[in-house]
């Protein structure tokens, strides 16, 4: 750190300190370790004795603190003094400048005397931190000692496991590897989104579907991201739950960590990990950012200052190339000729995108198509609607900026199915009355969607819609499928 090019930022490895209360020496070898050259004012001459053996330290003893010293170094300063008089008596004298510090007070006073900075946290800060510090290590150590006992160890992800799911149990299986017991990793359900199977082939953790014999064989459970009892059937016997989802009533365990106010489990894992000080590889970063990155929507959702400082943590300890190639990686190339389909027939209706895909395998294919097409100028919201399994299903998506979608979902299909969501999704499903088609589906779409609309203007639309559906369906490319 040198000084800045046109000369007028001075170097900052310097400090000036006047006083002589209890805080002086300490605050003296503080600055003397981080290699500050050090100038102290003080009316004490037993403080210039003190501070006699520190190398670089340039003691002056003053009359009285009433008038600035001839030799005043420019700032920063430090005042060392424990009476309010006195302090601002030392202020009054000192050059204009933001950089006045004052030390001792912390001791006694939550917030620094007018016009002084604190140069040290507060105790009372100091002691909050410790204090959060010390729980987290209380329950690394309980969850180490469990392993210690255990021959296998299982961790379990209920059903498809999710990012957060899998950085969690990630987590886990890092702080019982610090004992040199080995857990197994397993989901119940099945890894389904590209984007999943994705970050398991990346992080080459034997990480696999959960086997009979395996669940009996273990000795200590943990289950992560979940509760015992969101298995519907044969709930297993957890000795360990972490999670952030609502407290179930039966959920019992020799230890357990329910945070419902942190936006992801993954976030709690962190906490263990920095506070324990284990190592965290850039794999198990990239897992536990991912998670906390997805359960939260980037931090927008459900994220409070504990997500923040994991985010922190993680932040740069992650690969972000491989994260950039998960977050791009939205579309399956199976619904490529959807979406080109979807494009070429849609109906705009001013600020909105309305397509009907007809009879659809997935409707995977109404919701990646509503995503994509609301980076479109002009558009805030978009429906994409299908009919599968005889069920009409409607897919909104919205910028939320000016509308509801979830609540104009509930309002046009609520009476005729299930519907509802949120400001910018909203899903409806309609079953079709005995006897309909996808050609019939497309009068109750547009008669519920545009119910002020005029009778003319709505039959019009269905129309449109019916034509595109007795027209051409999308190509039919060959698949590639993603290979694990
Ligand atoms: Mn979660």
């Amino acid at each position: 750190m040198g000084s800045s090019p046109n000369g007028v930022l001075a170097s900052a490895r310097h400090v000036t300190i006047v006083g002589h209360n209890s805080q002086i020496v300490p605050t003296v070898g503080f600055f003397v370790g981080g290699a500050m050259a050090v100038r102290v004012y003080t009316t004490r001459t037993d403080v210039e004795a003190e501070l006699a053996p520190y190398p670089g330290v340039q003691v002056t003893v003053l009359p009285s603190y009433e008038h600035a010293p001839p030799d005043l170094p420019e700032p920063p300063y430090v005042v060392a003094v424990d009476v309010d008089d006195d302090a601002l008596q030392i202020r009054s004298w000192l050059p204009p400048t933001t950089a006045v510090f004052i030390t001792g007070s912390e001791q006694r006073r939550r917030s620094p005397l007018h016009g002084f900075l604190s140069l040290m946290p507060s105790k009372t800060t100091m002691r909050r931190g410790l204090l959060r510090r010390l729980m987290v290590l209380k329950r690394v150590d309980l969850l180490m000692n469990l392993a210690r006992t255990a021959k296998r160890p299982l961790i379990l992800m209920y059903s498809n496991p999710d990012p957060d799911a899998i950085g969690a149990a990630l987590g886990l299986a890092t702080i019982w590897r610090a004992t040199d017991h080995d857990p197994l990793i397993r989901y119940t359900g099945e890894v389904q989104r590209y984007q999943n199977k994705l970050l398991l082939s990346y992080l080459k953790e034997p990480i696999e579907r959960l086997k009979d014999d395996e669940l009996e064989e273990a000795d200590l459970i943990a289950v992560v991201d979940a509760q015992p009892g969101f298995w519907r059937e044969n709930p297993p016997k957890a000795q360990v739950v972490i999670d952030h989802h609502p407290r179930r009533e039966d959920t019992q365990a020799l230890y357990i960590d329910l945070r419902e106010g942190y936006g992801s489990t993954s976030t709690i894992l962190t906490e263990y990990l920095i506070e324990a000080d284990l190592p965290i590889s850039k794999h198990l970063a990239t897992a536990l950012m991912y998670g906390l990155t997805t359960d939260t929507d980037d931090l927008n959702r459900h994220a409070g200052a504990a997500d923040i400082r994991a985010f922190d943590e993680l932040h740069h300890r992650a690969d972000h190339h491989f994260l950039t190639r998960l977050d791009k990686a939205q579309v399956p190339m199976s619904v490529l000729d959807h979406i080109a389909w979807g494009i070429s027939h849609r109906v705009v209706v001013r600020d909105l995108i309305l397509i009907h895909f007809g009879e659809v395998p997935t409707a995977d294919i109404m919701v990646q198509t509503a995503d994509q097409l609301l980076v479109t100028y002009g558009i805030n919201w978009t429906v994409c609607a299908g009919v599968k399994d005889k069920t009409l299903v409607v897919i909104f998506r919205g910028d939320g900026h000016r509308q509801d979608v979830g609540k104009r979902a509930a309002l046009a299909f609520g009476k005729i199915g299930s519907a509802g969501g949120h400001r910018t999704m909203g899903r409806a499903e309609i079953p079709l009355p005995e006897g309909f088609d996808e050609l019939d589906s497309c009068d109750i779409l547009v008669d519920n969607l545009f119910r002020k609309m005029n009778q003319k203007r709505r039959a019009r639309f269905v129309r449109r819609l019916k034509a595109h559906l007795k027209g051409e369906g999308p190509d039919d490319h060959e698949e590639f499928e993603f290979a694990t």
